[in-house]
């Protein structure tokens, strides 16, 4: 388990100078920054390094699995909006083993957009596997990652971003579902099970954060340099344990609000997973994962 860590670390990372997927030539919009790349926000007076940070970019990785349906626009619309948020970016299409044309519209899409790229685990692995091979494969300080079906609109992203760009104390910023009222947005047994399921990670793992499972979270490279080697889960309980284990390595974590925007009925068998989850939280209490209360 790594030693808690100075939580207002605002470096950058170890291996800046290692970057080299796109970094030379940066993505399309390197050279069309926005105007409010010059003209800083508000809270500038925080000081230029997160700005600075910022300007040198977001990996974001978005994790698919048999999505063919969606892939197109959606993947049009998340560029766009990197394109726009006038920061350098890669974008990380991160298939999980799908069965469905998706990889084949996603390498098409890899190719035809700078700065992004596909990788593919072999075989269906669960959110999670998707999700580590793609932070595995970031390259630059800051890495996201969104839910393929934009069920969290884009301009939490974007909230997100400006969390940690203003905030330097904070190191995760995480979307959290629960922080406002979402009783419209999601059948009532999905809202009650989550509640559950999140009162239970507090309960077991010692957590703090109201929301474990949102798929929305965006943090400093250091946070998965740190936490990522020792995460066991592949399946969807990884959000859970990645928030857990930076809470134990110290990193501040902070949440944000999301208005979910759903655009489909679930795919999430509920009554299947939800016994998995409660199951992976024991699991991973019997590993040792548990957030000290003597920090
Ligand atoms: N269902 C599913 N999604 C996966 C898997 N691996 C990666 N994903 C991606 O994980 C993200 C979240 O999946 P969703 O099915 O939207 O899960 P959810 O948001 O918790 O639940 P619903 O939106 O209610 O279905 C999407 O981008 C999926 O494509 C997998 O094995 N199963
Ligand atoms: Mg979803």
């Amino acid at each position: 388990m790594p030693a808690p860590r100075n939580i207002n670390d605002s470096e950058g990372p170890a291996n800046d100078s290692e970057h080299a997927v796109n970094d030379s030539e940066g993505p399309a919009n390197d050279s069309e920054r926005p105007a409010n790349d010059s003209e800083g926000p508000a809270n500038d007076s925080e000081g230029p390094v997160s700005r600075a940070e910022m300007r040198r970019g977001l990996s974001l990785v978005v994790p698919f699995y048999n999505e063919a349906e969606l892939l197109p626009e959606n993947l049009a619309a998340i560029y766009q909006f990197l394109q726009r948020a006038g920061i350098a970016f890669e974008l990380i299409l991160a298939n999980d083993g799908s069965s469905d044309n998706g990889p084949l519209i996603a390498a098409d899409f890899a190719v035809a957009h700078p700065g992004c790229v596909l990788v593919s685990t072999e075989r269906n692995t669960g959110k999670g596997g998707a999700l580590k091979l793609g932070i595995a494969s970031a390259t630059l300080p800051l890495i996201g990652y969104i839910d393929v079906d934009l069920e969290i609109p884009l301009a939490h992203l974007g909230e997100a971003l400006d969390c940690l760009a203003t905030h330097l104390e904070v190191s995760l910023c995480a979307g959290s579902k629960l922080q406002v009222d979402n009783a419209a947005q999601r059948a009532s047994h999905r809202n009650l099970g989550s509640r559950i399921y999140n009162a239970l990670a507090r309960g077991i793992l010692g957590s703090r954060v109201s929301d474990h499972q949102c798929g929305l979270k965006v943090f400093r490279r250091e946070v998965s340099d740190a936490v990522l080697p020792h995460v066991v889960e592949d399946s969807w309980a990884f959000d859970t344990e990645f928030l857990v284990r930076a809470q134990m390595a110290g990193f501040f974590v902070r949440e944000i609000p999301v208005r979910l925007c759903p655009s489909r009925s679930s795919r999430v068998p509920f009554w299947r997973v939800a016994p998995k989850m409660f199951a992976r939280l024991l699991h991973l209490r019997r590993l040792g994962v548990r957030v000290s209360c003597a920090r």
